[in-house]
């Protein structure tokens, strides 16, 4: 944590609401930047705490500090699965953390991120620039509906990334029954989706309820847990669907040279992930 006891007798706190009585409150130093985006409120805060911090609609969507479990997790879990992962496409990811982790990779040949909200990656260029990756030369970055793109394109993937905000807003259509169904239809064989899940302790029936729609699409969906401090519970649900299964880690060459400059994840947390406490194995009837 910041050591340092500002003399600033000003105290500028904001508070994300979890539950109507439960949040994570942080101290303030600075507003860097407020816009009523086409889509969203977008916030950038400096804080004592956590460093930058981005909200959309008043919700933390990562913060300087802890960006790293986030992004580690929702990469390089499925980039160990044993699976030859060449085309990747990312659904949302405006800050680009996620572009950042997966550009590691001189395996895959293409990737393409569809972000809904250009505010978010221009303020992220200029703001967040240890998160922001620019796309290199097999990277194509377009802002426009991830909804539209996954039902109308005709190209496949081996992997696809749902990087999304909560289901409440712009990113509601990310978590439908129908968009996972499309996402499969883009996949290759033994293609991979990889999503974000919310809080099986704060969340309990929406995370259910994700996990059930897209068990009606793929054979196989495996829940693995990340710890994030400044995520609702810090508790945090990804899911990886496939219609094989995979969750146990495979080497992946690719990674063999940047695997020690990795924060959070290694093998023995990928592994540890898939390990579920019983409450919420009873979320999903395991
Ligand atoms: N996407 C998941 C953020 C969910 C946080 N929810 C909340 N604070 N209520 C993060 C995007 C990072 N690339």
């Amino acid at each position: 944590m910041d050591e340092q006891l500002t003399t600033s007798k000003t105290n500028i706190w904001y508070t994300e609401y979890h539950t109507n009585s439960t949040g994570i409150t942080f101290r303030v130093k600075d507003i860097l930047h407020r816009e009523d985006t086409k889509y969203q409120e977008l916030v950038i805060m400096d804080t004592f705490d956590y460093g930058k911090v981005m909200l959309l609609d008043g919700l933390v969507m990562l913060t300087d500090r802890d960006e790293f479990v986030y992004h580690e997790m929702i990469t390089h879990v499925p980039m160990h699965t044993g699976r030859n992962i060449k085309k990747v496409l990312i659904i949302g990811g405006g800050d680009c953390g996620t572009l950042r982790e997966l550009q590691k990779y001189s395996s895959i040949e293409s990737i393409i991120m569809v972000e809904i909200d250009g505010s978010v990656v221009e303020q992220s260029r200029i703001l967040f620039p240890n998160v922001f990756a620019e796309p290199d030369k097999k990277s194509k970055l377009l802002i426009d509906d991830g909804i539209k793109f996954v039902a109308e394109t005709s190209e496949k993937f081996d992997l696809i990334i749902i990087d999304s905000t909560d289901p409440i807003g712009p990113a509601e259509g990310l978590f439908s029954e129908m968009f996972y169904t499309n996402c499969r239809k883009i996949l290759n064989k033994d293609g991979i989706l990889a999503l974000q899940a919310e809080s099986p302790y704060i969340f309990p029936k929406t995370v259910e309820n994700i996990y059930k729609r897209l068990s009606s699409v793929f054979n196989h969906v495996n829940p693995y847990l990340a710890y994030i401090p400044t995520y609702p519970s810090g508790m945090w649900q990804f899911l990886l669907c496939s219609d094989s299964d995979m969750h146990e880690y495979r080497q992946n060459n690719a990674s063999a040279g940047f695997m020690k400059s990795m924060k959070y994840y290694n093998p023995d947390v990928h592994n540890a992930a898939f390990a579920l406490p019983n409450f919420v194995k009873d979320i999903y009837g395991l």
